[in-house]
């Protein structure tokens, strides 16, 4: 059975892609294939992470592989934290998503504009080194305080359209559903298949 590289040191986004995609796609960690390496992420725009994330993998380990590279980015804020999502709180320290979300409700305290929304770009690399795109988005409302426990990141922040509760209040069978990664993930399974 072939089996994908799924380039992503997150492993809520390996739990999230393993749960929306077909166990025929044969999922493989970073972790499996010994790739221990960190990529730096210095491209300005998500594809540009993406592909720089899935293309360290390839030519180390030479298999098929996708990396994805997401944020959230709000009306109010110019789209920010964008690119940035992940060290929206210290450009230089470890990720810290409890400082992120906070700085998030600071920058946001005196705005009624609570719009934004989730984005993914996968990149995807075959066995003869074609790449891939694949976008998702899922828009929304950020919260006025964190709720919830499930997920990662923003998730105790972000609350879809059409619903009242954050993503981390819903839980991963609604978030598998409607979330940027689960939008792109099934356009990259389509194409697939
Ligand atoms: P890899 O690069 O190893 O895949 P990462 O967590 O560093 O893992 P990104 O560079 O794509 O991933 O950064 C994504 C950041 O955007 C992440 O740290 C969160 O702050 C936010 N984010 C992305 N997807 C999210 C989701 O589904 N729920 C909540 N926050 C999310």
């Amino acid at each position: 059975m072939a089996t994908w590289v799924f380039a992503t040191n997150n492993n809520h986004k390996l739990e999230e892609a393993r749960s929306i995609l077909p166990n025929r796609l044969g999922i493989v960690s970073l972790k499996d294939v010994s790739f221990l390496k960190e990529v730096d992420e210095t491209s300005s725009t998500f594809a540009g992470n993406a592909e720089l994330k899935a293309r360290a993998v390839f030519e180390e380990v030479g298999k098929p592989c996708f990396a994805d590279d997401s944020g959230l980015c709000v009306t109010a804020l110019n789209l920010e934290p964008g690119v940035r999502s992940a060290r929206y709180s210290s450009e230089t320290g470890p990720v810290d998503h409890l400082q992120n979300n906070l700085k998030l409700l600071k920058n946001l305290k005196h705005t009624d504009d609570r719009s934004a929304y989730f984005i993914t770009v996968i990149c995807l690399i075959d066995s003869e080194g074609q790449t891939s795109f694949y976008e998702g988005r899922v828009f929304g409302e950020i919260s006025r305080e964190m709720k919830g426990v499930h997920g990662f990141g923003y998730d105790p922040l972000f609350i879809p359209q059409g619903y009242d509760q954050t993503f981390a209040e819903l839980g991963e069978g609604v978030k598998n559903k409607l979330s940027h990664r689960s939008v792109a993930l099934r356009k990259m399974l389509e194409d697939l298949e």
